[in-house]
């Protein structure tokens, strides 16, 4: 066999992309046809994604998509988490909020106070972030909750505008805190006991099964064939990079790092220990079944919201330039300061919270910008490394290698000092893992390849060489 054309909707929490893959037993080749940004807007009542601006560029990268390839097979969508629109009648009601609005702390109150966050782990194995789906949804008037029929998480909410068809993805479900860890049904208890009107709740469905075709007046807009349609991938961002880590899943640990650094390894079945919960590991839901244990370690995040602090008071930055001047610092005359420190969670002054931080810790603060940046990526380097070390302890896994997917595996500065302080060797790429497991399982549904995940991460290996950072001793 030859190979096949499929394409991903990949959206991102600072910029989306569209990507045709022209996948087959050796071959996994893709292309972007649309890039675009995602600036979430502010508004009085909170911090809101532009669902619609997206969901209208997903459009226009689409039709090119079907421009330049017209046997395009299907389509796929994945995004960040947890973040869902409420509808009635097939119609939004109110705007979806950003999981950084700080809403979600009311949430978190009402929630507890029904059931504490030790209990809630035993059932949905979920490590504690405030913004978990079901903690936004304690956030919510239940007037709103009363009035609305459905619930959509972002990649659903854009596969029902594709193809009229209101399910619910397994892998992002796993996000919202409402699903039983290991067991592909959603907790009908726990949704009761919260209070939530159960029927808002889709039906799941897996990675690989088919969610409809495209509607006529959609697939007439996109120039595309009448049998084109979407298939569910890991719609959770997540699920879908940790398909195409070119890894050995038995000896290795990887870190999706874009805007979170997403720190775990993959297992058979949730880890449910206490040691799991006072480290604050999350056991998500992966493509064929699979765990992901891992936790959330604040990522790149606090890099490019310092960035986005000085450009506003001045003039734009290039990053690899201000890596460049970073590498240059003295490692050890920078502090290495907790990246997870709650206080680094919302939009605002990063280099103030730093400073704010040191100043508690009895530690020196960075001076200039480039010690900011050095600063920011030892930090990063060093939860990094623990975390994965953590992982392969929790999960029963002996990690002898680091993947590193995403755009953080282009950051050479943060790779080396990865290794360095985890004291082993970082495989860096590909950038685009996401896209490319969102293309994958699609490309598997259609036949155009085959086999377990082993085998479509060698295909990855093989057709994206990784690059080696071996560790170096301080
Ligand atoms: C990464 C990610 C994380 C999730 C966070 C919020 O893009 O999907 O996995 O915890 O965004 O949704």
């Amino acid at each position: 066999s030859g190979s096949g054309a499929v394409a991903a909707v990949d959206l991102g929490a600072t910029s989306g992309r569209v990507i045709i893959g022209h996948v087959g037993p050796d071959t996994l080749e893709a292309t972007t046809v649309g890039r675009f940004a995602n600036d979430p807007v502010a508004t009085p009542d909170g911090l809101h994604w532009n669902l619609l601006g997206l969901y209208g560029a997903a459009l226009t990268g689409l039709r090119e998509a079907f421009r330049v390839a017209p046997a395009i097979a299907s389509i796929g969508v994945d995004s960040w988490a947890v973040d869902y629109g409420l509808l009635r009648d097939g119609r939004l009601v109110g705007t979806p909020f950003h999981y950084r609005d700080a809403r979600t702390e009311r949430g978190v109150t009402a929630v507890h106070e029904c059931l504490p966050h030790a209990e809630l782990y035993t059932r949905n194995g979920l490590q504690f972030l405030p913004f978990n789906t079901l903690y936004q949804l304690g956030a919510e008037s239940a007037d709103l909750l009363a009035f609305a029929d459905t619930a959509l998480l972002v990649p659903d909410l854009i596969g029902f505008w594709l193809t009229g068809q209101a399910r619910a993805e397994l892998t992002n479900a796993s996000t919202t805190g409402l699903v039983r860890g290991g067991d592909a049904t959603w907790d009908d208890e726990l949704i009761a006991s919260l209070g939530l009107p159960r029927g808002i709740f889709p039906a799941l469905i897996a990675p690989g099964e088919g969610l409809g075709a495209l509607l006529p007046e959609v697939a007439a807009s996109l120039g595309a064939g009448a049998s084109a349609g979407v298939t569910a991938v890991g719609s959770h961002d997540t699920a879908s990079a940790v398909v195409a880590v070119p890894m050995h899943a038995e000896s290795a640990a990887y870190i999706s790092c874009g805007t979170w650094g997403l720190v775990g390894v993959e297992v058979e079945r949730p880890v449910l220990t206490g040691e799991a919960l006072a480290a604050n590991f999350t056991n998500e839901g992966g493509v064929d079944g699979r765990t992901r244990l891992l936790r959330n370690v604040m990522g790149l995040w606090v890099l490019s919201e310092t960035v986005r602090g000085w450009e506003r008071q001045g003039h734009p930055i290039d990053l690899p330039t201000l890596l460049d001047s970073a590498s240059e610092v003295d490692a050890a005359s920078v502090p290495v300061f907790d990246v997870d420190d709650p206080r680094f969670m919302p939009p605002g002054d990063m280099p103030a919270r730093i400073d704010a931080w040191c100043a508690e810790h009895g530690v020196a603060a960075p001076r200039t910008r480039p010690e900011y940046a050095r600063s920011i990526v030892e930090s990063l380097a060093q939860a990094f490394a623990d975390t994965a070390r953590q992982a392969g302890g929790i999960g029963g896994v002996d990690v002898k290698t680091i993947h590193i997917v995403g755009g953080g595996s282009l950051n050479r500065l943060l790779c080396q000092r990865t290794a360095d302080r985890a004291g082993l060797p970082v495989l860096a790429g590909p950038v685009e893992a996401t896209a490319l497991g969102n293309l994958l399982v699609q490309a598997r549904a259609a036949g155009f390849v085959g086999g377990s995940l082993e085998s479509l991460r060698d295909l990855v290996a093989r057709t994206h060489r990784p690059t080696r950072y071996t560790p170096r001793a301080d």
